[in-house]
């Protein structure tokens, strides 16, 4: 017999309306909290914002913590999302102001947590929709690449462009990470401040949890 369809913007917005709550911070590799299931995290360049996005998803403004200085979040930060899954907020890179040893204490972080975590279902790779992917963004492509975890680009700050400015990036993003087997084809453009794209990125997580056979009953029930 055939499954029923899901209806997975049902399912996403159902799992935000659970409980978020906030349980570890990583600044080591060492330092990760025990398997709680499903990890998604979110990465990207400092500032662009990540921790904002955890925020609009989770429907709350000071669950993950923001800044208008890049550098803000300086560890792997895990939220417990709906007892069903777990967000991972991460430092940012890219940003050069907060000294060499910083930098890349939170560089080797990421990239071995990228590279080595059996959880890890999905890397949301954020991607500033004002200036698309620059060099900065390329060392994180690379381990991606190389990593088993497929990522999903995610635009952000689509309130700063025009209609026609977000057609044109859009395709261009889209162009570039083509050819790339790691990547999820759909981009989701978002704005945190405007709430856009906060749905679609939620029926995606929900998605996600249903491929790994994550998605709890009660997020489909009737
Ligand atoms: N216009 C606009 N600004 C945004 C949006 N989301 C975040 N910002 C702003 O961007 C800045 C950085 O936001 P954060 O969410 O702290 O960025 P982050 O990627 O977590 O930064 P780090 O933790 O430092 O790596 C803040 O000043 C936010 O107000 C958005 O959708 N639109
Ligand atoms: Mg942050």
């Amino acid at each position: 017999m055939d499954e029923p369809e899901i209806d997975f913007t049902e399912a996403g917005r159902r799992l935000f309306t659970r409980e978020c709550e906030f349980y570890w911070a990583a600044a080591k590799k060492d330092g990760l909290p025990p398997p709680r299931g499903v990890e998604i995290a979110f990465a990207g360049r400092s500032n662009v914002g990540k921790s904002s996005l955890i925020n609009a998803l989770a429907g709350r403004t000071g669950l993950a913590r923001t800044s208008n200085t890049p550098g803000r979040t300086q560890e792997l930060n895990f939220f417990e999302i709906a007892g069903a899954f777990s967000i991972v907020d991460m430092p940012g890179y890219g940003f050069a102001a907060v000294g060499k040893d910083k930098v890349s204490a939170w560089t080797g972080l990421i990239h071995d947590y990228l590279k080595g975590r059996v959880e890890l279902a999905r890397v949301f790779l954020l991607i500033d929709a004002r200036h698309g992917i620059k060099d900065t963004d390329r060392p994180i492509l690379d381990t991606l690449g190389k990593s088993a975890v497929a990522y999903q680009v995610i635009l952000t700050k689509s309130d700063e462009l025009t209609a026609a400015q977000r057609g044109a990036r859009l395709a261009e993003v889209e162009a570039a990470i083509k050819k790339n087997a790691a990547a999820h084809p759909q981009i989701i453009m978002t704005s945190s401040r405007k709430n856009d794209g906060i749905a679609e990125l939620r029926a995606s997580i929900a998605s996600l949890l249903n491929d790994r056979s994550a998605l709890p009953e009660w997020a489909t029930a009737e």
